[in-house]
């Protein structure tokens, strides 16, 4: 299996790289953004997916963890600054463990991030898993509030999977939810699932947070999550994560 010293040297090598999927509006099919994905590309041409790097990563004991988020931080503004530059102006979303957010290092490279690329933070949306975030509410609430200062914008990411989605919801400040694909792979025959996303969507919609549906695959899927009230989606229906070099591309050929 992959430790932390092989993610440590891959980093240094450069083959840690961010593979990003579209996310569309279910208004217009526009596409809004992008969630980047990590990967390993080897150099050996092996391509390691996320759930290994991220389990090598977490079992660190050292500070992989945040050397790794501030990584994906840096790397994603860097992304939105160059894209802009070229006429491309589209969000990124990027995964940021519950223990990084609520480090005090997640905030510094924040500010960093601020002074470097301003308005790189106006296209950033950090989405943060819920159950970590339980342990310290208050804590999480406050670094929402400084990431919104900042024009960063906060998602609960796999919503409805955790034991207290809706604590979740009235403590923290959040600007969107992200439905978690075991609600979604069943539509649209499954009653029980379009009860719980029109459920989900009536919450989110009078907290005034945007509902995007996660891991759609087929039409039917997506007709059924936007007649339900989604406001965006995000799956192998419109395109799976590609490589850097292949966005502007896919991205021209989708328009
Ligand atoms: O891309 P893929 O479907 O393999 O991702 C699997 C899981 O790994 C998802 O839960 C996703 O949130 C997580 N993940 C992917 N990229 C990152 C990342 O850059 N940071 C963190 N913390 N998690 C990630
Ligand atoms: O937990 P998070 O939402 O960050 O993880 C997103 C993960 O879901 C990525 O690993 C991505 O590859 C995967 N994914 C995205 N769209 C689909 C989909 O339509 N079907 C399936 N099975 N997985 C998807
Ligand atoms: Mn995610
Ligand atoms: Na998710």
């Amino acid at each position: 299996s992959i430790s932390a010293v092989d993610i440590e040297n891959a980093l240094d090598s450069d083959e840690i790289c961010l593979w990003y999927q579209p996310i569309i509006s279910l208004r217009n099919k526009h596409v809004i953004g992008y969630e980047s994905l990590v990967r390993w590309q080897k150099a050996d041409g092996q391509l390691v997916g996320a759930l290994p790097i991220i389990k090598a990563i977490e079992s660190a004991r050292g500070d992989l963890e945040i050397r790794f988020g501030n990584w994906i931080l840096q790397k994603s503004a860097q992304q939105i600054s160059e894209w802009k530059t070229q006429d491309f102006f589209h969000d990124i979303h990027i995964n940021i463990s519950a223990r990084h957010f609520l480090h005090p290092s997640f905030l510094q490279e924040l500010h960093k991030i601020h002074t470097q690329y301003a308005d790189a933070c106006h296209s950033l949306i950090v989405e943060i898993t819920e159950s970590a975030m339980l342990d310290d509410m208050e804590r999480a609430r406050r670094i929402i509030l400084r990431c919104q200062e900042l024009g960063v914008r906060v998602a609960a990411d796999d919503f409805g999977t955790g034991y207290s989605s809706l604590t979740y919801l009235k403590y923290l400040p959040l600007n969107s939810l992200k439905i978690d694909r075991s609600f979604v792979t069943d539509l649209p025959h499954n009653q029980v699932d379009r009860d719980i996303v029109s459920g989900i969507v009536s919450i989110a919609h009078a907290l005034n947070l945007l509902v995007v549906a996660e891991g759609a695959e087929n039409d039917d899927q997506l007709e059924s999550l936007r007649a339900l009230g989604c406001d965006q989606l995000q799956g192998y229906v419109i395109s799976q994560p590609m490589p850097l070099e292949q966005v502007m591309p896919w991205h021209n050929l989708y328009k």
